[in-house]
Formats: structure tokens, sequence, C-alpha cells
């Protein structure tokens, strides 16, 4: 065991954040273990299982390690690493995870997010991560406008790619994403992480069973407030060359993917996008962030993006959609609500309840028909990833579909297998992006 690893082994806190290369553990094991007998006083040794020795060797014996390499470490990366952390530890994954490399442009930041979110080294330059022969997987959470630079480079070096949303900033990289994820022929994934909360893949699950008849409407609200002040600083998320767009790209895009998810494609819309704040103040020290905080100068900048996107539409199966992102609905923090109603029965959800889905069924006795409360915690599969958790009514929180998210992923890269969303399904949503603007511009409806 080299020194690096003694010195993960000591900082390892009962969290998962032990940094152990799992390719070589196996040898290693009993010396980890001697190692942490010898040096270690009685107090450690009782934490000895944080290890997971037991759990680890399962993927040994599957011979398979898979190197990973992050780009970005804000708020996405921390909840990312935490998935790369804690997947292994909870599902049966067909291969070991090693956190290898963390990388940020600010290299006292990067290596203290390193050290804090539980990766063996880091870099400030994202070219040698992605050209790095070591690195199975590069996972991107960099602002929008370096998703396409950095992924393609990843994926001419055949490297499987995770990517934040929105995929790229316009419909044209995005495409030249897929062509070359494609042509490495390496497994790709857009992060839309609400896809698998599991009362939302229990939901897909219950419309494909038919338990909704036909689809007729799709009603989707996605409302945060925290934009709301308009001595807020014009951060990175409010500038189009950065961001592509606000609002509409940052969340209208999660509930255009789940609508894809669980009704099916778009085909027209028409859209609104309004911008409330006009200018803010230019950041001090130009921040970037993870662009969801910051302080103002005196300076002011005009901001080039979306305060509020709302669109109606329709789906190519007949259903009809009413969406709305904004960042201007007070006391609305993460607020994602979602009402689907069929021609047999209604599916409710909202995020605040995230353990929770309701459901109508109109084939209910009319006497006591009324939205029934599902929880979705119960095991052996009846819930989707609920099993791998906690025992029935034990609930699950935002950073757990980061952890679903993973596990997929993993598998599939083992798998050799596509893993929805795919960055096709990233394309396809940037389609609907792209014809919403395209209709709120020119004030008519736009086709998908
Ligand atoms: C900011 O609006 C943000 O962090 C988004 O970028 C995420 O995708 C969303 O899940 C939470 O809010």
């Amino acid at each position: 065991m080299d020194l690096h690893e003694r010195r993960n082994a000591l900082h390892c806190d009962g969290s998962g954040r032990c940094r152990l290369r799992l390719g070589e553990a196996r040898s290693r094991e009993r010396d980890l273990e001697s190692f942490i007998d010898s040096k270690i006083g009685g107090h450690y040794k009782s934490r000895r299982s944080c290890f997971n020795l037991n759990f680890t060797k399962h993927f040994h014996d599957m011979g398979t390690t898979l190197r990973v390499g992050m780009i970005g470490y804000r708020f996405m990366g921390k909840a990312h690493s935490n998935a790369w952390r804690q997947a292994s530890h909870f599902f049966p994954l067909k291969a070991g995870i090693e956190m290898s490399t963390i990388c940020g442009r600010d290299p006292q930041g990067v290596e203290t997010a390193a050290a804090q979110l539980g990766w063996k080294s880091a870099s400030t330059d994202w070219r040698k991560v992605v050209e790095d022969p070591n690195i199975d997987i590069v996972d991107i959470n960099t602002p929008n406008d370096s998703h396409a630079e950095i992924a393609i480079a990843a994926a001419r070096n055949g490297k499987h790619i995770l990517c934040e949303k929105p995929l790229a900033l316009t419909v044209a990289q995005c495409e030249q994403m897929l062509a070359a994820a494609k042509k490495a022929k390496v497994v790709h994934m857009v992060c839309h992480n609400y896809r698998r909360i599991p009362a939302i893949a229990h939901a897909k699950r219950m419309i494909e069973e038919g338990a909704l008849g036909a689809i007729y409407h799709y009603y989707a609200r996605y409302a945060q407030d925290w934009i709301v002040d308009p001595n807020f600083p014009l951060v990175w998320r409010l500038q189009k060359g950065v961001s592509g767009s606000g609002t509409h790209g940052d969340i209208n895009a999660h509930i255009i993917d789940l609508g894809r998810y669980l009704v099916g494609e778009f085909s027209e819309v028409c859209g609104l996008m309004h911008t409330f704040i006009k200018e803010r103040p230019i950041e001090d020290g130009g921040g970037k962030g993870d662009g969801l905080g910051g302080k103002g100068g005196r300076k002011m900048g005009k901001v080039t993006v979306d305060d509020a996107a709302m669109f109606i539409g329709r789906f190519k199966n007949g259903a009809l959609a009413n969406l709305e992102a904004t960042r201007f609905a007070l006391g609305r923090k993460n607020h994602i609500t979602i009402e689907i109603n069929g021609s047999k029965g209604s599916l409710s959800f909202d995020f605040e309840d995230m353990n929770r889905l309701k459901f109508f069924n109109n084939e209910d006795p009319g006497d006591r028909q009324g939205f029934r409360d599902i929880l979705v915690t119960q095991p052996g599969g009846a819930h989707p990833y609920v099993g791998a958790w906690w025992p029935p009514g034990h609930i699950l929180g935002y950073e757990h579909t980061f952890v679903h998210t993973v596990a997929d992923f993993v598998n599939a890269v083992v798998d050799g297998k596509p893993v929805q969303p795919t960055f096709e399904d990233g394309l396809r949503n940037e389609r609907v992006l792209e014809a919403v603007e395209a209709s709120a511009k020119s004030r008519q409806w736009v086709k998908v």
C-alpha cells in the first residue's frame, strides 16, 4: 500500500469517503486490514466497517474498476461526487468505481474539493483528464458553455460520458456531441436526475402499464425564487453566452425531459419568455462558481436570458402540454409539480413531497373515489430503486436521484448498452427548448 492509500485510509470518516483504489484493492485487502489494525487506535478500529471490504470484494471478483474523472466541482460536482461515493455501497454494481481525478480551474478550490468530496487527485486541466489513459468515465459538471468541447474531446479519447443538463448551448452543439459519442461507441448519458426519483420512475411504469389510459394532459411547473432581488448579481446563469438560456434551459429543460419520459415526444409548441429584471450588478471578481450566488459590484450589466419561460404544446400522441418555469415565484425554492390526466385516471406529483405519488383511478367505485396517496417506498421491486435503501417508509431525498443515475450509468457502461436519457434525449430536449424560443420570438406556433 502506498502512502497515498494509507492517507486515504486514515481519512476515511465512515461516510464512504475512503478512496481505496478498487482495482488494486483485492490483493491489498489483507495489507489494509492489518495496516488499520496496527496503526489506528481502538476507537477507529470499530469503524473499520466503513471500508466496506466485503462489499468491494464483490466488485474485485468481477474484476472491473471504472475510473472516473470529474470536471467541475461546485453544486453539481458535489451532488455527483456523493453519488459516485455512495452508488457501490447500496447498489449491486457490475464494476467498482474509483473516484480518480476531480478537475476545476482554481487550484486551491479544486484541491479542497478533492479532499472534501473524496477524490484521489486534483487537476486544473480538463484536457489532461480527458486524455488520461487511466480514466474510463468523464463526468461533466461545468457551466453549460463548455459541455460540448469537453464531451467531444472525451468521446474522441474513448471515454464514457455523463454530462449535466442542458446538454449544450444549441441544437448544433448537441448534434456534434451525439455524433462524437456514437462514433466513439461510448456510453453517453445526460443527467436529468429527476427521472430517477422513485415516484417518477413508478409513474412511468404505471403509465406504461396503462393505468391512466390515453393521456390527455401533461401539466408541469418548476418554480424557484432565487433571483427575485434586483441586486442579485449577474452570475453566469444569467448570461446567454455561458448558459444558453436562463430559466428555460436550466429548469424548463427538466420538466420537458419529464414530459418526454412520461408522455412522449412534443410535436409543436407556443411559448412565452420574459425577463423581469433587465440589468444587474456585475459580479465582484467576475466569478464563475455555481452561478447560484455571489456579490455584485457597482457596475451594471445586461441580463441576456429569460427569467421565466412558459409554453403550451402538443405531444405526437395527441396529449396537450402546459409547462411553466420561473425563478420569480417567491416562496418557491425548488418546486416541481406535475399532473398527468388520462382517460382512466390521473397522477399528481410534488417534488417537496417526493416520496409520494397521488393516483386517481376512475375505475374505483364512485362512493370512494379520490386521489390515493402512494408512499413510494415499497421494496422487493414494487417501487423502483427504493429496495436498495431503507425499509418501507424510510424516505429518500434529492441526493438519491443522482445515486440512482450513477448506478444505472455504471451498469450500462459495463454492459456496453445505452442508458436513458442519452445524448439523443439531450438533443431532443434542446430541440424543444429552441422551438419554444423561436415561438416566443415570433409569437407563432412552432413545430419541434
Ligand atoms: C438551479 O436552478 C438548479 O441548481 C438547476 O441547475 C438544477 O438542475 C436543478 O435541479 C436545481 O436548480
